[in-house]
């Protein structure tokens, strides 16, 4: 393995264990004999000096990846980047950021605090980055974040690691469309985002997604442990571009309902 996909075999171990356990029943139901090929990652983390996405895209950057697009969610107050490592197929990395500055003061406040109990060094070392949480947090504290943004909720739970890991539907040959990967997880039991629609996207803008919910997993608060969403998973159709290469970014539209699959509703 080199060290490309020994850091994301570290990344799915950490996804797996603590964020989205039916992950594995995901692979059973739509491996075709052969690894599956990720398309991408995504991280979250708030833009504070400390944790900015710079930060987080510290560890791609010094494996060679580069920064490619930029994308806003204005409603949601995020900002995200995607990197990608040319000339090879290993997956995209989708990083972005909660606007921290522009929420409440209580939130504000309350973010900075918890972000305050990162030991200094702690994020120099790259598995920072499939470590989870590095600060105590009540479930009281955690439900009035994610009042106000799930995602700040979301981050202030489970800490630093990859919410979803994606398949590339392109590579598939029993499931062509992602409609008919939808079908075969709904049949397995799985709920689909359906927020939106359940495809997001289309093939105009070359790029058709679709995720599942979030699987509920156990949080341990310093007041007592709560099963809230953790990671999900997503897939992903590309399609070429007038010039016949295939569509390599993000279609804001669509991200900005793939966020919603670890609301709690
Ligand atoms: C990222 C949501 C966006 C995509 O593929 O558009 C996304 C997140 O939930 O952190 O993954
Ligand atoms: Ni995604």
């Amino acid at each position: 393995m080199n060290r490309v996909q020994t850091f994301f075999e570290h990344l799915w171990q950490d996804y797996t264990v603590r964020l989205c356990p039916s992950a594995a029943k995901v692979h059973a139901l739509l491996e075709e004999g052969q690894p599956l090929i990720n398309d991408h990652i995504a991280l979250r983390t708030f833009n504070l000096p400390k944790t900015g996405l710079d930060r987080l895209a510290a560890p791609f950057i010094a494996l060679g990846y580069e920064p490619k697009g930029e994308y806003v969610f204005e409603s949601k107050k995020l900002y995200a980047r995607h990197f990608e490592l040319p000339g090879t197929e290993a997956p995209k990395v989708f990083i972005s950021e909660l606007m921290v500055g522009q929420c409440s003061n209580e939130l504000q406040q309350t973010v900075r605090a918890l972000v305050d109990q990162i030991p200094d060094e702690a994020l120099d070392d790259h598995a920072f980055l499939y470590h989870g949480r590095q600060w105590q947090l009540d479930f009281d504290t955690y439900k009035k974040l994610a009042a106000e943004s799930e995602y700040a909720g979301w981050l202030a739970a489970h800490g630093f690691g990859a919410n979803h890991f994606t398949v590339s539907v392109n590579q598939l040959s029993t499931f062509e469309h992602v409609v008919d990967v939808n079908n075969a997880l709904r049949k397995a039991g799985f709920d689909i985002n359906m927020s939106g629609g359940e495809v997001k996207g289309s093939p105009d803008v070359c790029l058709e997604q679709s995720s599942t919910m979030a699987d509920k997993v156990d949080v341990a608060f310093t007041d007592g442990i709560h099963a809230i969403p953790g990671g999900f998973y997503e897939f992903a159709k590309r399609y070429a571009l007038p010039s016949g290469e295939l569509y390599h970014g993000f279609v804001e539209a669509s991200a900005n309902k793939i966020f919603e699959s670890t609301d709690s509703e």
